[in-house]
């Protein structure tokens, strides 16, 4: 007897596709016709670039959809196991130009259009980006589906699909402003909706225990959670795995018609919009209750609704022999950092209370199918919620937590004994999920003074909460009392839930994404986890996708390594670049390579000009650094060098200039988070740097900075061809890993860093005259900052100069205190550098000499840029996916016939 449903046999793609009978172009122009007249949501006349765009986004979405057809079924007809990347990330952009280039199609395409009169370029760059992330976290997501295709590995991704994607950029004379991008306004011809595939997800409730002893959790809110598939190919293969991402209503029944009918037409839908607000934007702020608790069901409704997807599909591809305990055996979660942390108490829940496994049994099932990537070893990154909030929105997910916290202690205490009381205190403060929860009292009663840890009186209050300074606090306080006003309790120290801690506990590995964070990682973020299972922990060094960061945006430089490796196999396999070295000093390449540069330039002169209105000269040289703005990526420390610059430019006399400098066009691109005061500085400060600097006729094309608004993955693949030069200066230990490293690298950049994230295997590939070097390094960094705590700093003139510079108005009248202040003391604005800019300064701009004297020798220059393609092989997705599928996930390629 047939144990699963009968499958229909998958439908390939010539059945669906093109014409053979005509040429390849005519077919797809005719396919392309029909969209514009069928399916367009366009009026009928005229064929400008948006149908245009439409039309032919459609046309090839039929042959994604056979091809997602095809895959899906051979997975259910194999029963494979499959791996499921959860992220509250993905940051896609855009999607046509890859999928008609992975479908081998980018000649019939580009012969359609032109028929149909367009370019078919002009058409690609209507598309808008799919911004569903913030920054690395959210693109790495997007590489490795593309990977994951491309290699035909059975996996899928799973995120939420958020109406509103990251904040669209504006930069005026404030500096940034945020503006909601509506990017599914004009409707997304790459989801197919799934009506019929949608989870009840609950909030809030309570739990009770039937009289079967099961528990069950009842009442609260109830939404759902319906499928959008958003079909991912695979390069020059039929693969094409799914990314499904979750909207949010109400269960169809919960209109208050009888409100409606009484006029109260907002009470009517009010159900309805809270549910839908689940997925209105991506990440909203987190500093209000409001925000925390939508972030957190969020975060639920992710981990809900794909395990539950997750478990149905296990059920039917298991047919009538569902064996629980086989479920890591053909399933494979991966947590993309502490987000879908509830992943694990969910995963337990529906085992325990839904399908009637043993808590055991569960565990074990639980801690085998999931994984855990960290990707910051930032502690205020290190998320921990608030138990009180997760109690009343999840009450039943915090038993289980609990419980899982209890036997963390039972294990804890019987590694550590109890002899050494001291020492069991550390390891359980260090390892706890729970953070301020009491001990259980057999436990407890070992510790001389248990530590306080309820609400106090506000009288004795004397700690910070996780909001706001002590001072502010007690201001308050102070200012309330005098008022007369009845003040709750303050909690001193607020009982948290260490999400991290739970995923290290939780999964069976734990990695990091570059080889000297995950020595972090082990050494100093989990060190006593480590020491307890030190097999738990890996690294997998993070990749980018050799398809749309070298294939699809650098197509001329793409042509010439064809040329000289002799094809374009090294699209697939990278390895292939390394022939170039041997090519180097080759003067035909070497001009080529130039070549290949300049067109890329002149197109981001064109850019910048759009953008900014300000012209530069393509003879310069692109100096970039385009990443989200943060004190520890050190953006300051970059225009502060800038200014440094300037300034001996404007002590010297024309010729002094000349002889001394190389020209360059500085170029930043970066969002800061809406409300991180300090970040908007650095923006505010970049853009009055420009202004005046680019105004200044006595320095001319010698010096240009730019700030591109609005980076996102499109400008991106414009900016990052056309690089010289680019920057990757965060202070040591602080940048997990970076990939747009990677991405320059491979673009033929040369870069100038510290020893920090991927930057330190880059180096190692692409060998250490290749790579500008500079600043402290991460073991050095913890006494430095001890250093200078202790006044003992003494700051190089240079940087004394530069900021006193920007004080003394050049750059405008922007009040700069506060910016610069922070790179000072501890009085008034001071915040002891502890981002280290001051120490490392001097070591950037001897390095930034360096720099322009290597550029002089443009042969010189050429070698090291062909040298870092070369040695850019080791950084594709391709080879971080290959790792994760065999140490992590266990899982075997299967190719469609
Ligand atoms: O993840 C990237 C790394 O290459 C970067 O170095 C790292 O900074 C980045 C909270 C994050 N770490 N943590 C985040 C994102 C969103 C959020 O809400 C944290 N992003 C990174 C890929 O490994």
């Amino acid at each position: 007897r047939e144990a699963k449903p009968k499958l229909k046999d998958p439908v390939t793609v010539e059945q669906g596709s093109i014409d053979k009978s005509k040429s390849d172009a005519e077919a797809v122009a005719s396919r392309i016709t029909y969209h514009a007249e069928f399916t367009s949501s366009f009026s009928p006349e005229g064929f400008d670039l948006p149908k245009a765009y439409f039309a032919t986004a459609q046309s090839i979405r039929d042959s994604l959809i056979i091809n997602w057809n095809a895959t899906y079924n051979m997975y259910e007809k194999m029963n494979v196991k499959q791996a499921y990347y959860l992220s509250m990330e993905f940051l896609q952009g855009r999607a046509l130009l890859n999928a008609i280039g992975n479908l081998e199609l980018s000649g019939a395409y580009g012969e359609a259009l032109s028929k149909l009169g367009h370019k078919l370029e002009n058409v690609v760059s209507q598309e808008p980006d799919a911004a569903l992330g913030n920054g690395g976290l959210g693109r790495l997501a997007s590489c490795f589906l593309d990977s994951l295709a491309t290699l035909n590995y059975p996996a899928w991704g799973y995120g939420l699909r958020y109406k509103y994607g990251l904040f669209k950029q504006l930069i005026t004379k404030e500096g940034q402003e945020e503006v909601a991008e509506n990017w599914l306004e004009m409707g997304n011809p790459w989801e197919i909706m799934r009506n019929d595939i949608s989870y009840p997800v609950k909030f809030y409730g309570k739990v009770v225990t039937g009289s079967d002893g099961k528990k069950r959790w009842i009442g609260g809110e109830d939404i759902v959670a319906i499928a959008h598939d958003v079909p991912i190919p695979g390069y020059k293969t039929k693969t094409t795995i799914n990314l499904r991402l979750w909207s949010t209503k109400v269960p169809s029944a919960d209109f208050d018609l009888s409100a409606f009918n009484s006029g109260e037409h907002t009470k009517a839908r009010e159900s309805q919009a809270n549910a839908e607000k689940i997925c209105y934007i991506l990440y909203p702020g987190d500093d209000s209750l409001e925000g925390k608790t939508l972030r957190l069901k969020q975060q639920y409704t992710l981990c809900s609704a794909s395990l539950q997807d997750i478990i149905k599909c296990f059920e039917r591809r298991s047919g009538e022999n569902v064996r629980w305990k086989e479920f890591p055996e053909k399933v494979a979660v991966q947590m993309n950092d502490t987000h879908p942390t509830l992943c694990i108490p969910e995963l337990m829940r529906i085992l325990i209370d839904l399908k009637g496994v043993s808590w055991n049994e569960a565990w074990d099932i639980t801690q085998r199918t999931v994984a855990y990537t960290n990707h910051t070893v930032l502690p205020e990154a290190l998320e921990k919620w608030s138990l009180e909030l997760m109690q009343k929105l999840l009450p039943r997910h915090v038993e289980i937590i609990e419980m899982i916290d209890e036997e963390l202690i039972n294990g804890i205490v019987a590694e550590f004994g109890k002899s050494d009381p001291e020492l069991l205190e550390k390891k359980l403060n260090a390892m706890r999920i729970l953070e301020n929860v009491e001990l259980p009292s057999s436990i407890a009663d070992l510790f001389i003074k248990p530590k306080e840890t309820s609400v106090v009186d506000t009288s004795e209050m004397s700690k910070a909460s996780d909001n706001g300074s002590v001072a502010d606090e007690e201001d308050e306080l102070v200012e309330n009392m005098e008022k007369e006003v009845d003040l709750p309790p303050i909690p001193v120290t607020p009982k948290l839930v260490r999400m991290a801690n739970l995923c290290v506990v939780g999964g069976h590995v734990v990695n990091g994404v570059a080889a000297i964070h995950s020595e972090i990682v082990k050494q100093d973020v989990f060190n006593d986890f480590y020491k307890l299972w030190p097999d738990k922990f890996q690294n997998k060094t993070n990749g980018v996708t050799p398809r749309r960061w070298i294939y699809y945006c650098n197509p001329d430089l793409s042509r010439i390594i064809t040329k000289w490796t002799g094809g374009d196999d090294w699209v697939l396999n990278t390895e292939k670049l390394a022939e170039l070295r041997k090519f180097a000093d080759n003067e035909d390449l070497q001009s080529e390579w130039r070549a290949a540069k300049r067109i890329n330039k002149l197109k981001v002169v064109s850019l910048i000009k759009e953008k900014t209105g300000y012209s530069v000269s393509p003879d310069a040289m692109f100096d970039i650094q385009v990443k989200r703005i943060h004190e520890y990526k050190r953006q300051l420390l970059n225009i502060l060098g800038i200014v440094y610059r300037y300034k001996k430019m404007k002590e010297m006399n024309a010729v002094e200039r000349k002889d001394k400098f190389t020209p360059r066009v500085c170029i930043f691109g970066g969002k800061a988070f809406a409300t991180y005061a300090q970040a908007k500085r650095i923006v505010k400060l970049i853009t009055d740097v420009g202004a005046t600097i680019n105004n200044d006729s006595e320095i001319g094309d010698l010096l240009k900075v730019v700030f591109v608004p609005d980076y996102n993955v499109s400008v991106a693949e414009l900016l990052i061809p056309a690089s010289e030069l680019s920057q990757h200066i965060s202070t040591a230990g602080m940048e997990a890993s970076g990939t747009s490293n990677m991405k320059f690298s491979m673009n033929g950049c040369i870069l100038i860093g510290t020893l920090d994230g991927a930057n330190v295997e880059i180096r190692e590939e692409v060998g250490e005259d290749n790579f500008f070097l500079f600043g402290a390094q991460a073991h050095e960094i913890t006494g430095l900052r001890k250093e200078r705590a202790e006044g003992k700093f003494v700051p190089d003139a240079r940087f004394e100069e530069v900021k006193e510079y920007v004080r003394s108005g050049v750059f405008g009248p922007y009040d700069y205190d506060e910016l610069l202040g922070s790179l000072e003391g501890n009085e008034g604005f001071g915040r002891g550098d502890y981002f280290l800019v001051g120490k490392d300064f001097p070591s950037y701009i001897e390095c930034q000499e360096k720099v322009d004297e290597a550029y002089r020798d443009q042969k010189r220059w050429t070698r090291m840029s062909i040298l870092n393609s070369a040695g850019s092989y080791k950084f594709s997705s391709d080879r971080t996916i290959h790792e994760y599928a065999r140490d992590i996930w266990n899982i075997q390629p299967l190719q469609l016939p």
